[in-house]
This record gives C-alpha cells, sequence and structure tokens, in this order.
C-alpha cells in the first residue's frame, strides 16, 4: 500500500474573493487535517467559466486564492495545492463521467437552478453538465471525505450516485466519498440579511477575508439584528437569526460557548455585541490578509507551489484515469 493516510480534497471557484463563510465553512477545517489525511485542494477555475468572467480577473483571483489557501494556514509542504486547469485529467474524466450521469439527475441540481435564474442570457451546456466535472475533480483523487459547506452536498450526493453507477457496471473502480460538513459556521448568514447565506453575490453583508478592518467593523455595526426593545443577546434562530448569526461567527472566532456569550453581555445591549462581533472577526482576519498579501507578493514561491501542486495531483489524477479508460475499451496508447 502506497498511502495508509486517508484522502480529503475539496475547491473552490476563484469567482470571487473568499469571504468569512468560505473561510468558517470549508477552508478553516482544512487545515487543521493535514497531519492525518492526504489532502488535495484546488481553485477550480474550470468550473469558473460556467458563468462569463473578465480574463485578467480570473487571472488574478486565481493567485490571490492561493495565496489566501496559503494564508488561512494550508501548508502546501503538507497539502497538494494546484489549481484545476493544471492537471488535464479532470477534463479528461469529466467527459467520461458526462456519459454516466443521467440528464433528470443534473436537472435536479438546486446550484443549477439558482445560476440559471441569475444568468438567463447564458444557460450555457458548461452550467448544466458541471456536476460531471466536479464528480471528477473528485474520483480522480479516490478521496475518503469531500469538506464542503451544506450548499455542496447535493453534488457530492449525485457524484455517490454516479460511483454506484460505474463501479456497478465495472467493479470496484471508484471509492466511494462521504460529505464532510462542519457543525459551527456550516452556513454562516448575511450581516444584512439573515435569512439568506453570506455569498459574495450580496456583498453588503459579506465580509472579505481581505477587507480593511474599518470596513468590516462598519459591516458588523450595521449587521441586521431584530427590533425586540430588549435587545437581548440570546440564541434563537427562530425568532432571532441576525443575533443568532452573529453568536455562531462570535463563537466560530472565539470558541466559546453560546451560554457563555450570553453571559459576557448580559445587559449590554446591540450596541456593544456587534462590534465585539466585528473586533473579534477583525484580529482572525488581520493576520491572514497579512501573510496572503506577503505571499502574493512573492510571484515566484506561488509559482513553485502550483506548479509543484499540479505535479503530484497529475500523478494520482492519471493512475485513476487509465484505470477508467482501460474499464471503458479506450485502446491504450
Ligand atoms: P456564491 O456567492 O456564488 O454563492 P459562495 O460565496 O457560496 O459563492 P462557493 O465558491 O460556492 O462560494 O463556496 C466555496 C465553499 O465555501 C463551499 O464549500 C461552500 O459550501 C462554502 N460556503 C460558501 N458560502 C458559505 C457560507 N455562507 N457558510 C458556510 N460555508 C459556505
Ligand atoms: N462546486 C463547488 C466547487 C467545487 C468543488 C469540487 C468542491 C468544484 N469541484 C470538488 C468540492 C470538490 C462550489 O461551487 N463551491
Amino acid at each position: 500500500m502506497e498511502n495508509e493516510k486517508k484522502v480529503m480534497l475539496s475547491g473552490i471557484q476563484p469567482s470571487g474573493d473568499l469571504h468569512l463563510g468560505n473561510y468558517l465553512g470549508a477552508i478553516r477545517n482544512w487545515g487543521a487535517r493535514a497531519e492525518e489525511f492526504d489532502c488535495y485542494y484546488f481553485m477550480a477555475d474550470m468550473h469558473t467559466i460556467t458563468v462569463r468572467q473578465n480574463p485578467a480577473d480570473l487571472r488574478r483571483r486565481t493567485l490571490e486564492q492561493l495565496a489566501q489557501y496559503i494564508a488561512c494556514g494550508l501548508d502546501p509542504e503538507k497539502n497538494t495545492l494546484f489549481i484545476q486547469s493544471h492537471v488535464h485529467q479532470h477534463a479528461e474524466l469529466g467527459w467520461v463521467l458526462n456519459c454516466y450521469t443521467m440528464f433528470g439527475e443534473l436537472s435536479r441540481m438546486t446550484q443549477f437552478k439558482d445560476k440559471s435564474a441569475k444568468h438567463k442570457d447564458n444557460i450555457n451546456g458548461g452550467l448544466f453538465t458541471y456536476p460531471a466535472l466536479m464528480a471528477a475533480d473528485i474520483l480522480l483523487y479516490q478521496p475518503d471525505y469531500v469538506p464542503v459547506g451544506e450548499d455542496q452536498k447535493q453534488h457530492v450526493e449525485l457524484t455517490r450516485n454516479i460511483v454506484q453507477r460505474f463501479n456497478g457496471i465495472y467493479g470496484d473502480v471508484f471509492k466511494m466519498p462521504e460529505p464532510y460538513i462542519p457543525k459551527a459556521g456550516a452556513r454562516v448568514m448575511g450581516l444584512s440579511d439573515p435569512t439568506g447565506k453570506m455569498s459574495k453575490s450580496a456583498p453588503e453583508g459579506c465580509v472579505f477575508l481581505m477587507e480593511k478592518p474599518e470596513d468590516i467593523m462598519r459591516k458588523f455595526k450595521r449587521a441586521v439584528t431584530d427590533c425586540d426593545t430588549e435587545h437581548c443577546v440570546r440564541y434563537d434562530r427562530e425568532n432571532k437569526p441576525g443575533v443568532a448569526n452573529l453568536m455562531q461567527i462570535y463563537s466560530a472566532v472565539t470558541g466559546k460557548s453560546y451560554e457563555e456569550i450570553e453571559q459576557e453581555f448580559d445587559g449590554k445591549g446591540y450596541g456593544v455585541f456587534k462590534p465585539a462581533v466585528g473586533e473579534a472577526v477583525v484580529e482572525t482576519l488581520r493576520p491572514i490578509r497579512e501573510e496572503a498579501q506577503r505571499i502574493l507578493a512573492d510571484k515566484a514561491y506561488l509559482e513553485s507551489v502550483y506548479r509543484a501542486g499540479a505535479e503530484k495531483a497529475s500523478y494520482v489524477a492519471n493512475k485513476t484515469l487509465r484505470k477508467v479508460y482501460k474499464k471503458v475499451g479506450f485502446v491504450a496508447r
């Protein structure tokens, strides 16, 4: 056995700047597992072009995302960090898996429905078949776990259906992956609308990792809470979603429990609570921002990271792809 460790893999589209939801829901949990797992994390640039992009911005954001991954604690010595389009096996396996993914399955994907409603002028084939490429991203590395936020669970479930279908025909080719969803931070809600998830498409309620402290503070001070007159910091998701979300964030960055938070702000009101959450977030993000800026300035280092990452990823991906090509009946070169 070449590798005894379990394997973990995930990716994020460089379609916008990384935010607190991405950090608490995804990236923070990735870094913590490097000793235990063999980890692969990538910039999903091929997925990003399912929605029209400005080429210069996509290139810049892909490198910024890599710098931010590293600054968030993903050590390139311990994790394989790469750019999806550098590993051509993703596109190749993606095509094969397209032929094992059903039209009906793809039609049920919430992300497709959401994005096609949002981009009515560009409902392209890639947007529709995207989950087959995501299944290829995953299955090339035979991971045990795929750490994602709640919203990506449906795609991982589809990947599991593909595994069942493919292995049912050809034998044990793919390992069955499990979604791995964090308990705290799985769904960080927007600060201006706590009924919707924090998302870069609603920037006024979204805290970006690279944002200036004063802008972060302003967003927290303006965060929507509720209009009860008692202004009491109490965890009640149903009736006080804004306060519950701020408590979730504060708990995730300080490690304090909801009871401890309730005690800390007992009788103090939102005027004290909201800036305190803001400050805790600013202090969590400060070292990440400074480190990301430092890394981003060192282009040679970044290049060495993504080159080494692509090399390692290609080696693993190629083994799976060869096996698949053989199984489906392609002549070996
Ligand atoms: P969009 O703004 O287009 O909806 P996004 O901000 O949701 O995009 P993605 O690239 O879709 O970002 O997500 C990257 C990862 O971060 C995924 O694992 C996703 O589940 C997780 N994630 C995104 N938003 C949140 C959030 N608000 N809370 C927790 N996890 C999140
Ligand atoms: N679909 C994800 C990004 C993504 C991904 C993956 C996540 C592409 N391929 C493989 C986990 C594993 C998104 O839109 N956030």
